[in-house]
């Protein structure tokens, strides 16, 4: 039996579990086995706020032997107390070999993490790596508060999801997402807290679910943007086809002026005004042709805790023509409820198989709007300007009617810094600057 094929019988899929699995009796007999564990982040490990995703990848030299019981992942404080585990019962051959430590949870100070290779109820070997914590602010506070009262688990594993935070707590609702939020905004308009225009697309955005910002990018950074496109083109990068409607993910990594766009300073601004808080950029997603997406609210695949605190921002790169696959919202459609996994009992998304996706989440989605009670904006932006939407708003692309048209854009979505953020679809923990 192959190495896989025994860790496969072994062990099954689980639930993420808070305690770690206990020890089974010292093990009959010695282990020898060559092989080794490495733990990486994809992120600074200095100030790390909200969900720290941590990857996990193994290499065995020999054949597994029998006793496999899988992994630990702890985090220690500096006097070595274990503050918080996860047994996980990932298979050797899993793609997604992760856990997530819950910062919130934690002190703001310097924490190890260690995750360990488990035979026979004995680590056998084990790597870590330090992280100082860093969660500041309101928010932030807030938010440690109520995961600590509804016993969020400190290592998540396998399935980040909507249950694992306590979603009906109305302490958390954002300001725009109120009853009061105009008086809300007129207040801290009379306190100087903004500039009139900021006002007025802040007005735009609890009435609508968007706001749109003409012309805010000038000719010449959109031409350096354009460039960057034309270069991940050329070179094919995720095998992207002239002509698809398939976007090219993360480009803010390797483009420049992509990442230039990611951090904009005066987009951050406005998204500050929106959550009270800064604002951290989590992806990019480049489209050169229209995306056809049906209509949907992100809530469920760029999930903040507390609700609310995500939003998508839309930058056209050129002047978007009928035909083109425009991108569409419904106006007010953000006051819709929220759908995550749990609400309509679909599965974790794994290895890109969206079908029960399509027939619970999808379906919810469109039986809400079926009725046609939202006004349709077809978005025909011009070149600079640039549109952000509310995390609940649904939006989606027409139908690209002339396949030659381009519709040159980059989406950027953002959670507000004391927020934390996953894809409930896939149960990922997000990745934010
Ligand atoms: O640009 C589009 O057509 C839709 C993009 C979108 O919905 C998204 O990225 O969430």
């Amino acid at each position: 039996m192959s190495i896989l094929e025994k860790a496969k019988n072994l062990f099954g899929k689980s639930k993420h579990t808070e305690a770690a699995k206990p020890s089974t009796p010292a093990a009959e007999k010695p282990i020898s086995i060559e092989g080794s564990l490495k733990l990486s982040l994809l992120q600074d490990r200095k100030d790390i706020a909200g969900l720290c995703k941590v990857l996990y990848h193994i290499k065995l030299k020999s054949e597994l032997p029998e006793g496999f019981e899988g992994f630990s992942a702890e985090i220690l404080d500096d006097k070595d107390t274990v503050l918080g585990s996860a047994h996980m019962d990932h298979r050797l051959d899993d793609e997604q070999r992760w856990f997530a430590i819950n910062t919130h949870n934690l002190e703001n100070d310097s924490h190890t993490i260690r995750c360990r290779v488990l035979f026979n109820g004995q680590p056998q070997f084990e790597d870590s790596l330090k992280i100082t914590i860093s969660n500041v602010g309101e928010l932030a506070n807030r938010v440690s508060d109520s995961l600590k009262s509804y016993d969020s688990p400190t290592v998540i594993s396998q399935d980040c999801n909507s249950t694992l935070f306590n979603f009906q707590d109305q302490s958390l609702t954002p300001w725009f997402d109120r009853d009061d939020a105009k008086a809300h905004l007129e207040n801290k308009a009379a306190n100087n807290s903004f500039v009139k225009e900021h006002q007025q697309k802040l007005s735009e955005f609890l009435d609508n679910g968007f706001m749109v910002l003409e012309g805010w990018l000038d000719d010449d950074f959109i031409d350096k943007l354009n460039s960057d496109i034309d270069d991940a083109v050329a070179k094919k990068v995720q095998g992207y086809e002239v002509g698809s409607s398939q976007r090219i993910m993360g480009l803010h990594s390797s483009h420049k002026h992509i990442n230039h766009l990611w951090k904009y300073p005066k987009v951050l601004e406005m998204l500050s005004h929106i959550f009270e808080d800064e604002a951290r950029p989590c992806q990019t997603l480049t489209y050169v042709f229209g995306s056809q997406q049906s209509y949907h609210q992100d809530t469920v695949h760029l999930t903040p805790f507390p609700a609310g605190y995500m939003c998508g921002v839309w930058v056209a790169l050129e002047d978007i023509q009928v035909g083109s696959g425009e991108l569409r919202v419904l106006k007010g459609s953000h006051r819709l409820p929220r759908i995550y996994r749990e609400t309509v009992d679909c599965p974790q998304v794994i290895n890109n198989q969206w079908d029960e996706f399509a027939k619970t989440v999808d379906l919810k989605w469109q039986d809400m709007i079926a009725d046609q009670r939202f006004e349709e904006m077809p978005y025909l932006a011009k070149k600079g300007d640039i549109l952000i939407w509310h995390e609940n708003l649904m939006h989606g692309g027409s139908l690209r009617e002339n396949m030659e048209q381009s519709r040159r854009s980059i989406v950027s979505h953002y959670f507000a810094k004391g927020a934390l953020g996953f894809y409930d679809s896939s149960g990922i923990p997000a990745i934010l600057q």
